[in-house]
């Protein structure tokens, strides 16, 4: 029988450990009165007072996920070359600078809002639709321009797809990511930043016509298939949010919560334009949504999913979502008529199924997959879901791409010591034929065709990286764009006509 000292001993025990357990999150909650003052002095006037950025990035844990302190510390102490962030090694003392850095990692004390009254009062309208000419400034084949991302230094470089020439480069928002948009005519391009910012710009005028932040870390942005409205898929808050496509009037916002009220974060969102609705998937509960716009309303239509999904994907009439597992192990079919899940996929290397490609091999119509944790390839046939082919590469890859009037498809090697090499896979024989390594030591990744087909862009990755533009037949390196940290490249036939090579 235990005493009363046992009973003590044992409450004790329980206060210490509740104690220790609590003490990290009572540190986290309580940043020092001073390194506040520093904030508030030195960082809010770009950050922002509440670290939800303004002219300067979001300062919130969520949104530094790919930055590591050190690298946070680095930046506060020698600045940021090409952007407007000073130097503060000499003005600050090495502590301070540390503080700061911890400072910035911690979760705010109330969390950040960003509802309809913040999002309505970041709306900028510096050249509302309409009021600019409705012809091209420039002569170029407008069907055949690409945007490249360049996230080394936050600008895109427009290139005229016939010369392969640059013909304009403007400033982006802070850390763009996901494809852009183009609305149907490929007149107007919708940008989306990490930090929420939606930024739609003229391409006949270059010029913006509107913006707006959408969250506070946003995932990415589908037009509809009419280029009537834009939705943005946030992480934080849990929020869809609808805009007129126009001038990016806010329409409405689409709490993300399952029946019992849980909220998630979604993990993103594409148009399906057989079906005239946004397709999303919830990160944190199994569902999917299809999402009808109707007199301006959102209706939401949820899907009870097997799993959470992460990244994902359709078949081309839009009757499938293939999604990969947020466990990363396999990914799964789901009919979007009937909502059910139709086939498991055995994927067990994180499949990146946001960068798959279909093609016509044999009469049947299959789609590959890079993988972000396994060297391969996955082919998989469309009629029946099974694996056809597993194609071993030099390592994991992010980025697939090929286009109707190819023979070939591309695939890199993102990750680890072969980073800097690209596999081409011959179509009609599922075998990697050539692989390039067109600078060593460098990464070489992303590929996007011409919207005939016959050449493509390679990004070299790097801050003193280029585009390479390749003849699609030859496999053949023609020229290089010096640019700074190309990423994506977007080019409008492609991408308006939802080509079966490339990304949508
Ligand atoms: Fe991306 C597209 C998610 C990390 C560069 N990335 C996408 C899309 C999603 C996604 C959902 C599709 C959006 C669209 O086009 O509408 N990306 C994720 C992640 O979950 C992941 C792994 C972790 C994260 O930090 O979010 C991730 N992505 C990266 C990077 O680290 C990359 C290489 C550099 C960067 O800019 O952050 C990167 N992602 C890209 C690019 C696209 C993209 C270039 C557009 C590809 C395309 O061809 O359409």
């Amino acid at each position: 029988m235990r005493g009363p000292a046992d009973m003590m001993n044992r409450k004790n025990a329980l206060l210490i450990l509740a104690f220790s357990l609590l003490m990290p999150a009572l540190l986290q909650a309580a940043p020092s009165p001073e390194t506040e003052l520093l904030y508030q002095q030195h960082c809010a006037s770009c950050h922002g007072q509440d670290r939800l950025g303004g002219m300067g990035p979001a300062l919130l844990p969520d949104n530094l996920s790919r930055l590591k302190k050190p690298q946070a510390e680095d930046a506060i102490r020698n600045g940021r070359p090409a952007t407007q962030m000073p130097a503060f090694a000499d003005v600050l003392a090495g502590e301070s600078i540390t503080a700061l850095a911890d400072f910035i990692y911690r979760p705010p004390a109330r969390p950040p809002i960003w509802g309809r009254s913040e999002i309505v009062g970041s709306h900028l309208l510096p050249h509302p639709q309409g009021t600019l000419p409705d012809e091209p400034a420039y002569q170029a084949d407008m069907m055949n321009l690409f945007l490249v991302v360049e996230i080394g230094d936050h600008h895109v470089t427009l290139l005229d797809g016939d010369r392969m020439e640059p013909i304009h480069r403007f400033p982006s928002r802070y850390a763009l990511h996901g494809g852009p948009k183009y609305s149907p005519d490929g007149r107007y391009v919708y940008f989306g930043s990490r930090d929420g910012w939606i930024t739609k710009y003229d391409l006949f005028n270059l010029k913006v016509v509107a913006e707006v932040r959408a969250g506070i870390n946003m995932r990415n942005i589908a037009i509809s298939a009419d280029g009537d409205y834009v939705m943005a898929a946030n992480y934080l808050p849990h929020t869809l949010v609808l805009f007129d496509a126009g001038n990016l009037e806010l329409m409405d916002i689409i709490p993300v919560e399952n029946s019992a009220g849980e909220s998630s974060r979604v993990s993103a969102v594409y148009a399906a334009p057989p079906r005239n609705s946004f397709i999303a998937a919830l990160k944190d509960i199994p569902e999917a949504w299809e999402i009808s716009v109707q007199d301006g309303n959102a209706n939401v239509r949820r899907m009870q999913t097997d799993t959470w999904l992460d990244d994902f994907f359709f078949d081309p009439g839009y009757d499938h979502l293939i999604g990969a597992a947020r466990d990363g192990k396999h990914g799964v079919v789901i009919n979007l008529d009937t909502g059910k899940t139709v086939a498991d996929l055995p994927l067990p290397g994180m499949p990146h199924l946001g960068s798959g490609i279909t093609w016509e091999y044999q009469g049947t119509r299959v789609m590959a997959t890079p993988h972000f944790r396994t060297g391969a390839v996955s082919i998989i046939d469309m009629d029946n879901w099974q694996v056809i082919k597993t194609l071993e590469t030099e390592g994991p890859g992010f980025f697939m791409r090929s286009h109707v009037n190819s023979r070939y498809a591309w695939v890199d090697v993102f990750f680890g010591p072969n980073k800097d090499k690209v596999h081409i896979i011959d179509k009609q024989t599922l075998e990697i034929v050539k692989t390039l390594q067109p600078e060593p030591g460098k990464v070489a990744a992303h590929v996007e065709f011409d919207r005939y087909g016959e050449k493509l862009l390679l990004s070299i990755w790097d801050k003193e990286g280029a585009v390479v533009v390749y003849d699609a037949d030859t496999l053949e390196e023609e020229k290089r764009i010096p640019m700074n940290k190309p990423s994506g490249k977007y080019n409008v036939w492609n991408k308006i006509n939802y080509e079966e090579g490339t990304s949508h």
